[in-house]
């Protein structure tokens, strides 16, 4: 079943401030994508893997987003009279395309972060595998829960159980997930510097926040009282907006921090 973003009708700002988000996130990813390029060479050859990886995540989530900002432009036509916006006849929004594009960032964040914790070799694989395999688990159960959200927020006839059954089992595997992250950090975080320890635990809690945001965003039209208005789809797109750009860029930031700090403290060692 299709989204439940297509049973409503938008007020003008509604569907301005959705159309806006999606412009505005694909340009920092864009802007971001330079970013990393060019401050690249801040870090010594070892650390340089997560600018990489910063990188590929940005070009994913630059056409996602792209993607999406098309699509909504073309899935609602403008209803002059009424001042409002409706679905356009034979079209449809998907945010499947996020769900696309998380099953390359999830790993990809995954891998930069134990990278920039310094695991390497078995340790590095033994963590790789089950953060991998928890994530991507977690974003294909979500996916197949999303397709129940018409029935779930009563816009169609039918059973809304696979709603919280995928999505049950989707946020267990995210509790594992944590669990693993979480000894993770703990285990690598003693290899770091003082001067890069504090950023690493930043981006564990930024990690945290918005991890969270997108477990509580995939709730939403699943809970009586706010699920049939359409000022709660806008909450949903900028709580996934927010999530998006502090999980992906500013996390990127965040890891490119510690990797340059560590950087100097390892060269300022070696000279020492
Ligand atoms: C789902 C389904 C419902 C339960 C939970 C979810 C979590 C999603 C997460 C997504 C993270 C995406 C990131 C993308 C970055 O590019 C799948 C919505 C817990 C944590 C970090």
């Amino acid at each position: 079943m299709p989204n439940y973003e297509n049973f409503f009708v938008f007020e003008y700002w509604q569907y301005e401030v959705i159309r806006h988000a999606f412009s505005f996130t694909a340009a920092v990813f864009a802007a971001a994508l330079l970013y990393f390029v060019l401050t690249a060479s801040e870090a010594t050859k070892k650390y340089r893997r997560t600018f990489y990886i910063s990188g590929v995540v940005m070009v994913s989530a630059t056409i996602e987003l792209g993607l999406l900002y098309l699509m909504w432009n073309s899935s609602f036509t403008y209803d002059a009279e009424q001042m409002v916006y409706t679905r356009a006849e034979g079209q449809i929004f998907a945010n499947g395309y996020r769900y696309a594009n998380w099953l390359i960032d999830v790993p990809m964040l995954l891998t930069q972060f134990l990278v920039v914790l310094q695991f390497a070799g078995a340790e590095f694989m033994k963590r790789w595998a089950k953060l991998t395999i928890a994530g991507a688990a977690m974003i294909i159960l979500g996916y197949i829960g999303q397709y129940y959200e018409p029935q779930v927020a009563g816009f169609v006839q039918g059973s809304g159980a696979g709603f919280w059954i995928w999505g049950g089992l989707s946020w267990l595997v995210f509790f594992y997930l944590l669990y693993v992250a979480n000894d993770s950090v703990k285990t690598g975080l003693e290899s770091l510097s003082q001067d890069a320890q504090p950023w690493m635990s930043r981006a564990w809690t930024l990690l945290i926040v918005t991890w969270f945001i997108y477990g509580f965003v995939y709730l939403v039209p699943g809970i009586p009282g706010i699920n049939q208005s359409a000022d709660w789809v806008v909450i949903r797109q900028l709580g996934y907006t927010f999530s998006d750009v502090v999980s992906k860029a500013v996390f990127g930031l965040m890891l490119s921090q510690v990797a340059i700090i560590q950087s100097r403290s390892e060269a300022g060692s070696q000279r020492g």
